[in-house]
């Protein structure tokens, strides 16, 4: 059996170029990529893949956004993360936080928050990732630049890689428009993910039920969802997330106020 030596997760908003970084790390078309207006992850993905002698396997989740959402896509989004992350028995080495650059949105903010903050509990280095910086002449700058309104909103990564995470289209000689961007960028993101990495990964869901209602109701507010308090929601999200029957009044009495009668 292949040794992994960590997990790294791999997170950011909807058409951030998880998938591409994934493509990118394997040097190949592994993960598939959308340039279509809906999101193109659905599910979690993991992939193992090697950097120089080690081998991480790479969780690609699916995207989230501002949009509006139905209750069944709601539930289909805390399910998953909920199912990801309590699965990942062996702990989180690294998280990377994508976003699309050049311009700064407000869902970034908010997914940081989430992730970084409450998800990880502020235990695992966390990278920024900034895609689609092709038509930077120096990648690096666009954080020298912008770093302030990040700090600003309370981000401070681990570290930082500015790149491209495609080759854009083919030229005539047989390269491609981003060449140089792309494989300076590869190297970037090789070197910090062996830098920061843990050799010692964190667990981060000591207390499931607890740990879990924390992130439904952080989640409802960033993205303004009301607050989960239909019974049938409640059954639905135990469901998917495969909670015993006493997890799952656990939850009910969590969300429900004791009140809600979910079994
Ligand atoms: N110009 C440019 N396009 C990029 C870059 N990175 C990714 N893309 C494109 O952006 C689109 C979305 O990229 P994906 O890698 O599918 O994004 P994702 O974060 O996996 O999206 P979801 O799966 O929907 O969550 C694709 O068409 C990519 O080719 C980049 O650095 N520059
Ligand atoms: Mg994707």
């Amino acid at each position: 059996m292949t040794e992994v030596s960590g997990n790294i997760v791999l997170v950011g908003e909807t058409g951030a170029g998880k998938s591409s970084i994934i493509n990118m790390i394997a040097g190949t078309k592994f993960a598939q990529t959308s340039s279509g207006a809906a999101g193109c992850t659905f599910q979690s993905h993991s992939y193992i893949l090697p950097m120089h002698d080690r081998n991480y396997r790479f969780f690609d989740t699916v995207g989230l956004d501002e949009g509006e959402k139905g209750t069944v896509e709601r539930t289909a989004v805390i399910a998953n993360l909920y199912k990801l992350i309590s699965g990942l028995d062996d702990g989180i080495s690294l998280l990377i936080f994508c976003m699309r650059g050049p311009r700064i949105k407000n869902a970034t903010h908010q997914n940081w928050k989430l992730f970084h903050d409450i998800i990880c509990q502020k235990k695992v280095p966390t990278l920024l990732v900034v895609t689609g910086l092709e038509n930077e002449e120096n990648m690096n700058k666009w954080w020298w630049n912008n770093r302030r309104i990040f700090e600003d909103q309370g981000i401070y990564p681990d570290d930082t890689a500015c790149i491209t995470a495609i080759r854009g289209r083919a030229l005539k000689d047989g390269r491609h428009a981003f060449d140089d961007h792309y494989e300076e960028s590869q190297s970037k993101i090789f070197n910090m993910v062996l830098n920061r990495a843990l050799f010692h990964p964190q667990r981060v869901t000591a207390a499931k039920i607890d740990w879990f209602y924390k992130v439904l109701r952080s989640l409802c507010a960033f993205f303004g969802w009301p607050m989960v308090r239909d019974a049938k929601v409640i059954r639905d999200i135990a469901t998917l997330c495969s909670f015993s029957p006493e997890e799952t009044r656990r939850l009910g009495k969590e969300l429900g106020g004791g009140n809600c009668r979910i079994m």
